[in-house]
């Protein structure tokens, strides 16, 4: 498709529900064998099974009041948004959120709370969360908003309302730009892809705060480049193991941890896999591929279903896979109003 089309809008916002939805089914486990992986999804196409209705969880919920607050407002609005975080999570507390933040998010329904990034920034002793919390919602920044500098200022601002650590914020910031880039038609040039990302995260790294952290939680100087280095890397090779996969870019439940893992199960899915059915497009192998990896396979899923629906755009998306999971057609529908947010920002609106 042409950058930025209608089909790669609707692509990300559908994809990112569809892996939160499918991958909800194997979070937290440690192995998952491929055949499970496979069998899980073909489930899906069963059609005497009736309507199975796979749930969202904490991941689409956000992204949710995220999509909800940008349209409402017509861009980042941080009183709205921590408002529509509190609503959602008081309406429905049981979506498997991270076991931090929801002392946060019940402090932001206080009517008297004055700045809305404070209960953030009391988490952990003072050092924020570095959970993929802010990164798993960060798509519709990248759908929002045409200019990356926007892009990667508010997806940094939308995150800081749960996640004050920047490597919890950064993670937003990279997944934002890894959308923005892909609804560009950035994917169609991989190396290319992977090298503007570590540019750009050379860049965000560079700042006080983020060198601070690093040097505090006893990582590389800039973390995310790192594991983009490595991302780099892995992509290069013919033959790769899951078990390298995960123990080079991780699994779990930090942000560094996941992101640059999603943005690899991507990039590795670009082309056929032997171990991947020949019937299945792009889309199919990111999300089965994403579900392999165990760990935090809702939200790894989820963020590679945003960065490789906006690269594939809707039509990849198999209707058989949307109808099951909850929240999908919602998706489709937002997903046409952010373009017209988008488009409607590019020419100064
Ligand atoms: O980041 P967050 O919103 O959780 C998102 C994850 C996704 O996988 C969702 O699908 C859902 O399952 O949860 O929630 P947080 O509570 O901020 O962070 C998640 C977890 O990361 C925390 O519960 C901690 O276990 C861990 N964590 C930390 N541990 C020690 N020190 C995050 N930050 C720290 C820290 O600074
Ligand atoms: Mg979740
Ligand atoms: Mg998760």
């Amino acid at each position: 498709g042409t950058p930025a089309s209608m089909s790669r809008f609707r692509g990300a916002l559908v994809a990112a529900v569809l892996g939160d939805c499918v991958g909800g089914e194997f979070e937290g486990a440690e192995e998952v064998p491929m055949e499970t992986v496979l069998q899980h999804l073909s489930g899906l196409e069963d059609e005497t099974k009736g309507n199975c209705v796979l749930e969202y969880s904490d991941d689409t919920a956000m992204t949710r009041c995220v999509v909800q607050s940008l349209l409402n407002r017509s861009g980042y609005d941080q009183q709205d948004l921590a408002r529509r975080f509190a609503k959602e999570y008081s309406a429905s507390p049981g979506r498997g959120y991270g076991s931090g933040v929801i002392q946060v998010l019940k402090k932001l329904a206080s009517p008297q709370l004055v700045d809305v990034y404070q209960p953030a920034r009391d988490q952990f002793n003072g050092r924020g969360s570095f959970g993929n919390g802010g990164a798993m919602r960060a798509a519709p920044f990248a759908l929002a908003f045409p200019n990356l500098p926007d892009v990667k200022r508010f997806a940094c601002l939308g995150a800081m309302l749960t996640h004050s650590c920047s490597l919890g914020y950064n993670g937003a910031v990279l997944q934002a730009m890894a959308v923005h880039l892909s609804l560009q038609g950035a994917l169609c040039l991989p190396q290319q892809f992977i090298s503007r990302l570590i540019t750009e995260m050379e860049e965000v790294e560079g700042e006080e705060e983020a060198l601070r952290d690093a040097r505090i939680l006893k990582e590389a100087e800039k973390p995310f480049c790192e594991r983009l280095h490595r991302v780099r890397d892995l992509m290069d090779r013919n033959k790769v193991s899951i078990e390298e996969v995960i123990s080079e870019l991780g699994n779990g439940i930090a942000a560094l941890h996941s992101v640059p893992t999603a943005i690899f199960c991507v990039l590795h899915c670009l082309q056929p896999r032997d171990y991947l059915p020949e019937s299945y497009g792009g889309l199919e192998r990111t999300i089965a591929y994403s579900l392999a990896l165990g760990g935090d396979t809702d939200t790894i899923a989820c963020m590679a279903g945003a960065i490789a629906g906006a690269h594939y755009g809707v039509e990849a998306v198999p209707q058989r896979w949307m109808r099951c999971c909850e929240g999908a057609e919602d998706a489709d529908m937002n997903a046409a109003r952010l373009h017209a947010l988008y488009h409607q920002t590019s020419q100064g609106g």
